[in-house]
């Protein structure tokens, strides 16, 4: 049984529902970012929705998945409490991190998201161990990782795909081709019109999907799935995309004009699967706005509580940042916390 079945319209208002939680919890963040409220910095998912959900909801339960620096989206498709998220963003104890993270470190290893990552690139490695490990222990689990295009010409991605292709790993790659990395335009990055095309070096399937249409990248992830876990080695998915918002929040965008984000705001993955669901009479027009706005409420609502939450006490500064059952580190956390970190 796949987590979310497309095919239902329970799944299809669930799937329906994750996209417009990304869409109000993002944009949420950005407001809150631009009114001061948040410490560090935030990368909004806006516009990229359909490339998480898609993904993720073809995945099993027990699946793991690895993220980038632009991962509220990834967490909230993996089924992460958005409560939990907004005061990882705040900085506060209650958050994912204990406050300590912030945006660019959630994880939450139970559920099986290894993490959001401020290091371009350092997803798929780490998705090739994840599905090493779940090959090694014979464990029906596959790792999915998420990286942009701007990541695709990095060493580390290359030798987890590798690694992960020759052993015939259970792993999935998935670029989120959103046609920048920072300020610099694809063309401008790399020598092939479709990153799918990295596949071809090692011997492995390559699809390019529009990440506009959630079911194409759910059906493309479906069958990446059923051939990882029959031991048939890993798929690469390059999936067509675009951010609406800046690369961070404060970007002021002179590498691109309010037209270029127009034409693909025309072609929103959240209204075009909506208007798609009404035709077929899964939901109505006002079932979905209802949908809209309790969603926005309930993020709303979070962000409040999360703004009252306890910031962590300088006193558990040093605490959640060694591996407890290693005695040896155990050993040097616990010096560390008793000399203050000065060594
Ligand atoms: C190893 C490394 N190099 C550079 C950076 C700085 N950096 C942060 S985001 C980014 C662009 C990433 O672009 P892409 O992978 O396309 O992801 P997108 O932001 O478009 O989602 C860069 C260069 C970094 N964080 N890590
Ligand atoms: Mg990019």
């Amino acid at each position: 049984m796949v987590s979310i079945d497309i095919e239902t319209e329970d799944g299809q208002r669930e799937i329906l529902r994750r996209m417009l939680t990304i869409r109000a919890f993002d944009t949420k963040a950005g407001e809150l970012f631009a009114d001061g409220e948040l410490p560090g910095f935030v990368h909004l998912y806006i516009g990229e929705e359909a490339v998480g959900v898609g993904a993720i909801s073809a995945l099993e339960e027990q699946d793991y998945i690895t993220s980038t620096h632009r991962g509220h989206g990834h967490c909230i498709s993996k089924g992460l409490d958005t409560y939990q998220m907004m005061a990882e963003l705040y900085g506060k104890r209650d958050g994912y991190c204990n406050g300590k993270g912030g945006s660019m470190h959630i994880a939450d290893v139970d559920a099986g998201m290894l993490g959001a990552n401020g290091i371009v690139g350092a997803g798929p490695p780490l998705a090739t161990g994840a599905a090493l490990t779940a090959d090694y222990k014979g464990e029906d689990k596959v790792a999915l990782a998420f990286f942009g295009d701007g990541a695709v010409a990095q060493g580390q991605v290359h030798e987890g795909i590798n690694l992960a292709a020759t052993w015939d790993l259970p792993a999935i790659f998935v670029v989120e081709n959103n046609h920048f990395g920072e300020a610099t335009p694809m063309e401008q990055q790399h020598n092939v019109e479709h990153l799918s095309a990295t596949a071809e070096a090692y011997d492995i399937p390559g699809f390019t999907v529009d990440g506009m249409d959630v079911t194409a990248v759910y059906e493309a992830v479906k069958e990446a799935r059923e051939r990882a876990s029959s031991g048939e080695g890993p798929t690469f998915i390059e999936a067509d995309t675009y951010r609406y918002e800046g690369h961070f929040e404060g970007d002021h965008q002179p590498y691109r004009t309010e037209e270029d984000i127009e034409l693909w705001k025309d072609r929103d993955a959240i209204e075009t699967f909506k208007n798609r669901l009404v035709e077929a009479g899964a939901i109505t027009q006002e079932e979905f706005e209802e949908m809209r706005d309790e969603i926005e409420a309930e993020i709303d609502d979070a962000a409040e509580r999360a703004k009252e939450a306890d910031y962590p006490d300088p006193s558990e500064a040093y605490e959640d940042m060694f591996n407890a059952t290693v005695p040896e580190i155990n050993d040097f956390a616990a010096r560390m916390r008793a000399d203050g970190g000065e060594r």
